[in-house]
Formats: structure tokens, sequence, C-alpha cells
């Protein structure tokens, strides 16, 4: 997906395209209808480039529908969208009825400049817009590239150590905080296994409550949770030193049982301060027990061996 210009971009260039053909052009009496012609034409062109460059939504996999949904909403993407496709018909229509216009004037030069005018008015109509997609762009292309690997999301309450966890077991390095909502966004990382490459997803810290009520970074772990995931680790922290208390953890393990289809290891953080019978225990403060951990998970990514298809992010051209 390409930079989306600016109605003021679009028209300055659009012009300077109209008076070069001008120039090369030997006969000068229909001068100012051709020039008409060339500007509508011009915009109607980069216009309709701009929309083949955006990528079709429902081409997308899930996670980046998604993805776009969260941050931007789908029907103000595809609102915005529309409104370039409403622009480019307009200017091609416009732009040959006011040449003809211009042909019979008897003031030619007056009549361009009306044309001219209404042109830019129509274009400049839909500057938000423009400014809208090229924003939604920006974002887009700074989305984590998820691979075609076996791939791990590590989920949980806020600050019971999911962070500390995929710095110890991966490639990314999250920040640690001793607050809540410390990661707001899906972070990867990655471990080499043999030839063979694990995706670990950090996300944002979830708490048990309805899900019209989250609010974006906590969907976005929802989102890596119901599309990306072939693992899901949850973590608790039965200390409650992360500030929430371990039955809200529960209450939200067993929705997340519920609502997520990959399988599950549910394991105990912070054996430092508390350990927890019937769980596995670790530490990611004193390293203790995060092998064992490690080793269920790379016994369960050894046993599949088939890759979700379609969650590259080459396929959205950003
Ligand atoms: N005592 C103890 N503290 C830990 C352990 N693991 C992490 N912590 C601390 O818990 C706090 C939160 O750790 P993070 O790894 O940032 O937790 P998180 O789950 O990623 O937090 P959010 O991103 O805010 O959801 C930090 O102050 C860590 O130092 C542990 O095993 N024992
Ligand atoms: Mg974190």
């Amino acid at each position: 997906m390409k930079t989306v210009p600016t109605a003021d971009e679009i028209l300055d260039r659009s012009f300077r395209r109209a008076a070069r053909k001008m120039r090369e052009k030997r006969n000068k009496d229909r001068a100012n209808e051709e020039f008409v012609r060339a500007v509508s034409s011009a915009v109607h062109d980069r216009l309709v480039q701009i929309m083949q460059d955006i990528p079709i939504i429902e081409d997308l996999s899930p996670f980046y529908q998604d993805m776009v949904d969260i941050l931007f909403g789908i029907d103000r993407f595809k609102k915005s969208l529309g409104a370039v496709g409403w622009a480019a018909k307009q200017t091609r229509v416009l732009g040959s009825r006011m040449a003809r216009e211009v042909r019979w004037s008897p003031d030619t030069q007056v009549k361009r400049k009306q044309a001219v005018a209404r042109i830019a008015s129509v274009v400049h109509q839909i500057d938000e817009h423009l400014r809208f997609l090229n924003d939604a762009r920006n974002t887009l292309r700074k989305l984590p590239d998820i691979r075609e690997e076996y791939t791990v999301v590590v989920a949980g309450y806020p600050n019971v150590g999911k962070s500390s966890f995929i710095r110890l077991v991966s490639t990314a390095e999250p920040e640690i905080a001793e607050y809540p909502f410390t990661t707001r966004e899906i972070i990867l990382g990655h471990r080499k296994v043999g030839r063979r490459s694990i995706q670990f997803v950090d996300t944002p810290g979830l708490l048990y409550r309805p899900r019209i009520g989250r609010n974006a970074v906590e969907q976005q772990a929802i989102n890596a949770l119901m599309h990306v995931a072939d693992l899901v680790l949850y973590i608790l922290d039965p200390s409650e030193t992360c500030g929430y208390s371990l039955s809200d953890q529960l209450s939200l393990l067993e929705e997340m049982k519920d609502l997520v289809p990959a399988p599950m290891i549910v394991v105990v953080n912070k054996a430092d301060e508390l350990l927890l019978t019937g769980y596995s225990n670790m530490s990611t403060l004193t390293g203790e027990g995060v092998d064992a951990v490690l080793q269920e998970i790379l016994t369960r990514a050894a046993a599949s061996s088939t890759p979700r298809p379609g969650h590259s992010q080459s396929e959205i051209r950003l």
C-alpha cells in the first residue's frame, strides 16, 4: 500500500501533467478545452490508482481484518474508499461535460477556469478521506508481520509476567514494568527450534468483563487469541502482586476457554512469591520452572506440523 496523497498533492500533480501535455501540442486552438480534459483525466487516473493500491479488506486474513476494524472501523475505511470512488467518477463526468462547454463558450479562458475550479472542489471535498486513508496506511504498515509458524499466544491478566516470559524464551524484547497495561499492542518474538522457528505473541493484559466493554488495546489481545494462536499460554499470578484477585483471573480463564478455539496451557508465575498446587509453577524472575514450561510448549509444537495458511502480511502489499 503506497502513500495516499492529499487533495492538493493530487491537484498540483494533475495540473503540472496537463500543462506539460499542452506544451507538447502544436494546435493551440482548442488549448483550453484540452487542458480541462487533461486535468480531469489526470485526477481521475490518480484517484483510481489510489483505490487500486488499497488492499481489499475481505482479502486479508481474519487477524488483519479484525485489526483494521479495531483500529479504524471497517465501515469508516470503506466509507473513505467509497468517497474516493465517488470523486473519481465525478471528475470524469464533470470533466467531459465541462470540456464541451469550454469549446462552445465565447470566452474559453473564463470557462476553463470555472471548470478547473469545479474539479478542484470535488477533490477537496474528499481531502479528509484521503488523509484518513493515509493515516490508516501508516498504521497498517507498522502492524506485526505474523508469520506462518507455529504460534504461541501468551495471555492473562495485566502485570502477571507475560512479557517477562516472552523475553526469556524468544527474540522479542517487550517492556516490563511493575504497573498494569505496560504492553499495549501485539508484540512478536521468535525462537529457533532445530530447523523450525516458533512464533511467540505477547498480548496486552485482559480483564474479566463483558466483551463489548473491552477497549481497542484489549481487543487486540482477543484478536490474536482468536485468529493466530495454535496454542495459548495462559499465565496466572496467585500471589496477586499483579493487583488483581486470583478468582478474577480464573473467571477470565474460563471465559477464554469457551471463546478461544486453540488448545491452552495454564501456568502459574511468580512461584518465588507463592506456589499453587495442581499447576506448573514458574518464576520469570528467578527463572525457576521456566524451562519446563518451554519444554511443554516445544513438545506441543513438535506434535503439530501443519502451519495455518494465510497469515502472512505480504498478501496485503503494505
Ligand atoms: N516476584 C515476581 N515478580 C515478577 C515475576 N515475573 C514478573 N514479575 C514482575 O511483575 C511485573 C509485571 O511483569 P510484566 O512481564 O511486565 O507483566 P505483563 O503480564 O507483561 O504485564 P502487562 O503488559 O502490563 O499486561 C514486573 O514488575 C515484573 O518484574 C516473577 O516471577 N516473580
Ligand atoms: Mg506485558
